[in-house]
């Protein structure tokens, strides 16, 4: 039994005992492991898991009640945004196929399963006034499912599915979604909360935001360095709301813990230069900070250099006010401190030089810094996704310091299938034992606070803009054949073997780097 910022956990305990693993100090593994294991073996508690998100894997997304999303909207309204104009109208099936995700979960070893809600399938309008019981019996389903196979619930609450008649009211960029998140998210702690002890509220606020400006995300709402900022204020005022609501209702009979899910690559300076060093500073401010320091820094509120930077480009620009909207001081104080763990989703590394690029304006403008990549890096099937270990070490050892080290968990990493990688995905098995290697550097020779890896992804699924064409899945699933068969990958055997034995396996601990 092992007890960690996600809750109580039944473990295979390996290794010293756990007073010596206390938060913040983490074991050093000196004293119990040959020199040679050290850095290679997982701290006692560590925890592991996969990840999904409902509109990616489930499917039936017009069946037994459930309402319109905004992913639903733009696939069917604009097949062109999708690259193989695919859609998640059956994805990997998996609102039918839950009890064999559970199965092969179980298979698999890992402690925790992250998956998502969808909000429209639980309250089609979007609004309390109608709750779609079919909707509520699935995911009661689901977590029944996985508690009996031994493994627990980590729910994400918000992975970028908002219902459309919510878009219709402006989305996140009308504050009063603040309210209709609360209602929701108090709906799911009453109904669920009995057996789901660890919440996200939030996946990946920088990338859904970016919907309101110039990424091609759901709803492509077309606001540059405006309409991120409106919705971004009003995220972290909603997972405020729900974090203090938990607290206040919920948290005495059900002792969950809550927290949210940051997405960052680490920005390595294109050269020594102070001016490019300080660039890559603006892109964890802008990227990372602006969701962070709010919630995680000692003082609260956005950045210093954000709200600076954002104030002088606007007035340049000729606005009135900052694009940026300020807090006030009782919602910094509101928004402060409201978390139990410090979500994590890593991927890559960028190289970062001091300069300007995009529309006038732009968040890309107001954070001045031009991004590239190493062409030596291994590629894979995703354009933006290199394979960098040494740069989650630096990220991992950026948050520690930033924010006085909280707990963190990944909650994704991964890496999307080379063409024709198959089964023998190589490049994957590769990309986990290095990105795991790099974090437990960051864990024994660091200190950093980091409880568990959560691998992205369960399944092969649909990939937003990029449809069925990367493929980030343990499991490959066949979407061409109506029962989508899904096969382990070798991947998937090595993963399990990690989770089992503790330890990168000794084969996989000499890879070359470039
Ligand atoms: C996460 O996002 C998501 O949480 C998850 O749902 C997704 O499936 C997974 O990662 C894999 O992507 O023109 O190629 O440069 C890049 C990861 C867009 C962070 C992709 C936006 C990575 C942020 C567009 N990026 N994403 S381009």
């Amino acid at each position: 039994m092992v007890t960690s910022a996600l809750g109580t956990y039944n473990v295979r305990l390996y290794g010293p005992p756990a007073m010596l693993t206390r938060q913040g100090l983490p074991y050093s593994g000196k004293y119990f492991l040959k020199d040679s294991e050290k850095n290679f073996t997982f701290p006692v508690g560590f925890l592991f898991g996969t990840a999904s998100s409902s509109y990616q894997i489930e499917g039936a997304w017009n069946e037994d009640g459930k309402g319109v999303n905004i992913w639903d909207e733009l696939v069917h309204k604009h097949p062109e945004y999708v690259v193989d104009r695919s859609s998640g109208d059956v994805a990997c099936d998996s609102y039918h196929r839950y009890r064999q995700d559970a199965q092969l979960l179980k298979n698999l070893g890992v402690h925790f399963y992250r998956f998502s809600i969808s909000w429209s399938r639980i309250l089609p309008t979007g609004h309390v006034n109608v709750v779609n019981q079919a909707g509520i019996q699935y995911y009661n389903n689901l977590i029944n499912e996985l508690l009996a196979n031994g493994i627990k619930p980590l729910v994400t609450i918000y992975h970028w599915d908002l219902p459309q008649p919510l878009q219709d009211l402006g989305g996140w960029a009308n504050p009063v979604m603040a309210d209709y998140f609360e209602d929701y998210a108090y709906l799911l702690f009453s109904n669920f909360g009995d057996r789901v002890k660890a919440w996200i509220t939030f996946n990946e606020p920088d990338s859904f935001t970016g919907g309101y400006g110039t990424s091609g995300y759901a709803p492509t709402f077309h606001a540059p360095g405006i309409g991120e900022y409106l919705a971004t204020r009003t995220v972290l005022l909603s997972h405020a709301r729900v974090y203090h609501l938990y607290q206040a209702y919920f948290q005495k009979l059900q002792r969950g813990k809550l927290g949210i899910t940051l997405n960052i690559h680490w920005c390595e300076p294109l050269t020594n230069s102070t001016e490019d060093i300080k660039a890559c500073e603006r892109y964890q401010q802008f990227k990372l900070g602006l969701f962070a320091h709010p919630i995680f820094s000692y003082e609260g509120d956005y950045p210093e250099i954000v709200k600076l930077r954002v104030g002088q480009k606007s007035k340049e620009e000729g606005f009135r006010n900052s694009r940026l909207p300020p807090f006030s001081l009782k919602e910094i104080d509101y928004i402060k401190g409201t978390w139990d763990f410090f979500g994590l989703n890593h991927y890559t590394t960028v190289y970062g030089t001091s300069g300007e690029e995009g529309p006038i304006p732009s968040i890309s403008r107001d954070a001045g810094v031009i991004t590239s990549q190493d062409p030596a890096w291994y590629s894979t099937g995703s354009p933006w996704l290199k394979v960098v270990p040494w740069g989650f070490r630096k990220q991992l050892k950026w948050i520690a310091q930033e924010y006085n080290n909280p707990p963190v968990l990944i909650t994704e990493s991964g890496y999307s299938d080379l063409p024709n990688e198959g089964l023998n995905d190589v490049g994957r098995v590769y990309y986990y034992t290095s990105y795991m290697t790099e974090m437990l550097k960051a864990i024994y020779e660091d200190g950093c606070n980091v409880i568990g890896f959560c691998a992205w992804s369960f399944l092969d699924n649909f990939e937003w803009n990029s449809g069925y064409t990367e493929k980030f899945g343990l499991y490959s699933v066949d979407f061409s054949d109506p029962s989508r068969p899904r096969v382990p990958k070798k991947s998937a055997h090595v993963y399990s073997e990690i989770i089992r034995s503790r330890q990168i396996p000794m084969r996989y601990r000499f890879w070359r780097e470039k």
